[in-house]
């Protein structure tokens, strides 16, 4: 688990996430049992509260995948504090300037990238590492990523991508879609978005960072991988939930 900073920070990394909503510490366990490379719990749009985040932090690693966690936009103390509960990852909302990166990677990196505050009681109990050793190597062992989705983080991005400590960025197709259209279409698949994901790739690998996106579904998800990014989503668990019963509901049909 603790492998996986070095394994998304590799150019050739090719990770599929699961993605989680539902605020069911429990439920992250089943996911974590497919063939995903880690589970991210979405705290923005999803309906989780910090102690059910924490709760599934170990449940995920448990399991024996790493956690990752979307805070809310703006709420870096919870970023800290999920670290602290054993997230390998913070993904931040709308980062859209270097100030914002600044301001993310302060509560997620510690001295002297950041002044990340002491406390990974949980961390160290997951990591089996020492104190001294936690503090030397966390900043390692644990992933910041700006989320680029707005038309000014897509002016920024190579600024954003060169504050120290922001590891890779991940693109909102749905959210920089709706930037770009000027509020007229959620359209995450359209021509528009390829050609901002293709030049985000582009922008990461010069500065030697990573970058992930969300995608809808598996397919798309390939695709995306296809174009470089070093960890996508493979549509959220709501989708997938659905379409596993929709395939079902169907299958019984036919007989
Ligand atoms: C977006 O597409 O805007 C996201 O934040 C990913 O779900
Ligand atoms: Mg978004």
């Amino acid at each position: 688990i603790d492998g996986f900073a070095a394994r998304i920070r590799n150019p050739e990394s090719r990770m599929i996430s699961a993605w989680v909503g539902i605020p069911d510490p429990l439920l992250v366990n089943h996911l974590a049992q497919e063939a995903f490379d880690a589970v991210v719990l979405d705290m923005q749009h999803g309906m989780w509260d910090l102690p059910s985040a924490a709760a599934a932090v170990s449940h995920v690693r448990i399991a024996g995948k790493p956690a990752l966690a979307r805070i809310p936009v703006g709420d870096f103390a919870s970023a800290s504090r999920l670290l602290d509960a054993g997230a390998s990852g913070i993904i931040a909302p709308m980062i859209n300037s270097a100030e914002d990166a600044k301001a993310f990677v302060k509560t997620t990196k510690y001295p002297p990238v950041g002044e990340r505050s002491w406390g990974p009681s949980l961390a160290l109990n997951h990591t089996g590492l020492s104190a001294d050793d936690y503090l030397k190597n966390a900043n390692d062992l644990t992933v910041a990523i700006a989320m680029i989705e707005t038309r000014a983080a897509l002016e920024a991005i190579d600024d954003i991508l060169g504050v120290p400590g922001i590891d890779g960025i991940f693109i909102g197709p749905s959210d920089l879609s709706i930037a770009l259209s000027n509020g007229d279409q959620v359209a995450p698949n359209a021509a528009e978005i390829d050609s901002a994901m293709q030049h985000a790739v582009a922008c990461c690998s010069a500065h030697g960072k990573f970058a992930c996106a969300f995608a809808g579904d598996g397919e798309r998800a390939g695709e995306l991988l296809k174009f470089g990014f070093a960890f996508v989503i493979a549509g959220a668990e709501t989708a997938q939930l659905r379409s596993g019963a929709r395939k079902q509901i169907n299958a019984a049909r036919k007989i």
